[in-house]
């Protein structure tokens, strides 16, 4: 048995490819899809950018631009604070949360055969107590990540927009309340919300956000590439930007898998 300390062990295997990064992040880009909220309700800006200069009489060596974005556009970071349940708790904006946390294991729901099968579907409670018989208890500081492969899909089927507004998976509010009960660190989905497309009709409305934040807990949206995690055994690398009291921002997410 090796004596090397943890994080010499951990260079090695990140070094020999033991250890692999995977990216769980969308591109960031003119063409990220939005969440679109109904009238009155202010809007989360796209992302754009502003060329400062390009090797050319600007800034002859140098190519850099500007860029303007939503703290809430592509994949991004929600705080506490995003939440009006969670606007009074200690340490509820990027700037101010506990890093250590930051960096934490990851458990992955899949449920992707019932979301291709029903883009409304709802985790409930029960669907986490049936996972947890299979796979074990959720760990107490994990993330647990919705897998629905609906990051593979389409701009048009990702965003699934109707007349009544969006039709997309998220969870009710048994589950959101079985998390917080198991203290996880928080709830990262593949789609635009945390918050199914319908949840503005559950019971409390948005369920994700009220209860998540108003107890503390961290959202991911907009996240990639889930099934190309392992069902526990990950580690979660989703540090937002230290925006001075932000409410999220646009983030790198990164997930260390073995084997
Ligand atoms: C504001 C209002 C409703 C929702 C959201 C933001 C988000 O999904 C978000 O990006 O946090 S559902
Ligand atoms: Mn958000």
């Amino acid at each position: 048995m090796s004596t090397a300390s943890t994080l010499v062990q951990l260079a090695a295997s990140l070094t020999s490819g033991a250890v692999r990064v995977i990216d769980l992040t969308q591109t960031l880009s003119e063409d990220t899809p939005l969440l679109v909220l109904p009238e009155p309700f202010g809007q989360t800006a796209a992302f754009s950018r502003q060329e400062i200069s390009r090797y050319d009489e600007r800034g002859v060596a140098w190519h850099w631009n500007n860029f303007t974005v939503g703290e809430h556009t592509g994949t991004h970071f929600d705080a506490p604070v995003h939440w009006v349940t969670g606007k009074d708790l200690p340490a509820n904006t990027v700037d101010a949360l506990p890093v250590q946390p930051l960096i934490a294991p990851a458990v992955v729901l899949d449920f992707s055969a019932e979301c291709a099968a029903d883009a409304d579907f709802l985790l409930t409670a029960g669907h986490i107590v049936e996972w947890e018989a299979q796979h074990g208890a959720i760990p107490a500081g994990s993330w647990v990540l919705f897998r629905t492969d609906w990051s593979k899909r389409d701009v048009e089927a990702y965003t699934n927009r109707a007349p009544d507004g969006p039709h997309t998976p998220g969870p009710d509010a048994s589950a959101i309340l079985l998390l917080i009960d198991r203290d996880v660190i928080g709830f990262g989905v593949e789609t635009i919300g945390t918050d199914a497309g319908q949840a503005h009709g559950l019971t409390p409305p948005y369920p994700a956000h009220t209860l998540l934040h108003g107890a503390g807990k961290y959202g991911l949206q907009c996240l990639e590439n889930l099934d190309a995690l392992p069902t526990t055994g990950a580690i979660v690398i989703a540090a937002p930007l230290k925006i001075r009291d932000g409410s999220g921002s646009p983030l790198r997410v990164l997930a260390l898998v073995e084997g």
